[in-house]
């Protein structure tokens, strides 16, 4: 029933004129969803057992099992955090084993279908893509992040996806790609599914935690920020 009334929102945002763009259209879609699915479930389904209603999400990064050993093995974790059902996600990427390459990189990370890694990262299946749109507008589209010396360290806000409601990430698998994301730009068919990111380097199975992990991220951010703060002192 969800799923038809998906189609049918889509159907009515594809129809109607105005300046909404296409990403207007479907944020507004995903919260009319969310809505309705809170109305069903009478907020059940997303207040959780205590009264804070922040939810919380670890995904803990492997080598894909698939990948040669000669392959760069990435590690590291990605940290979720949404502070009320449907409000905008923050994450925490923390990354290593890149190749350590001269120049600066920018690699692609995507939520996909499955959180299924019985053969590594390809069992993950497509982009995860409950409302039958085009790459970039998947929720899970994180877009491209920057390796510096091996390592990618990035905090975002602001993101489509969601810990909670018919469209959660739990259970769903982050993938992180060896190649960068040409958001739909490519001009194939490919890069309006996947944004031709090539292979999956590694990933992981997204899953609710406490609030801990991201505590001691942000701690650990903040201090390396800091760090870089001095050097660059000390460089000028
Ligand atoms: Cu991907
Ligand atoms: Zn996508």
């Amino acid at each position: 029933m969800l799923s038809l009334l998906c189609a049918c929102l889509l159907l009515v945002a594809c129809a109607s004129e105005g300046s909404f763009d296409m990403e207007d259209q479907i944020r507004d879609i995903h919260a009319k969803v969310m809505e309705i699915w809170q109305e069903m479930t009478g907020g059940r389904a997303v207040r959780g057992s205590s009264a804070d209603p922040t939810l919380h999400a670890a995904c803990e990064v492997r080598p894909s099992a698939s990948l040669d050993a000669s392959e760069p093995q990435v590690t590291g974790r990605v940290l979720f955090r949404q502070l009320a059902p449907g409000a905008r996600l923050e994450a925490f990427f923390a990354l290593e084993g890149f190749p350590a390459e001269p120049n600066v990189s920018s690699r692609a990370i995507h939520v996909h279908q499955f959180g299924d890694m019985s053969q590594g990262c390809e069992s993950t299946g497509p982009h995860y893509n409950p409302l039958a749109v085009q790459h970039p507008q998947h929720p899970g589209d994180f877009g491209n992040f920057v390796v510096r010396d091996g390592s990618l360290w990035k905090h975002r806000a602001g993101l489509a996806a969601s810990l909670s409601g018919p469209h959660s990430i739990v259970g769903r698998a982050v993938v992180v790609h060896a190649g960068e994301d040409d958001m739909g730009r490519g001009g194939n068919a490919a890069s309006l599914e996947n944004g031709n990111a090539g292979r999956r380097l590694a990933c992981c199975v997204v899953g609710l935690c406490g609030p801990a992990p991201w505590e001691r991220q942000a701690q650990e951010h903040a201090e390396r920020k800091k760090q870089r703060w001095a050097r660059a002192c000390q460089a000028a």
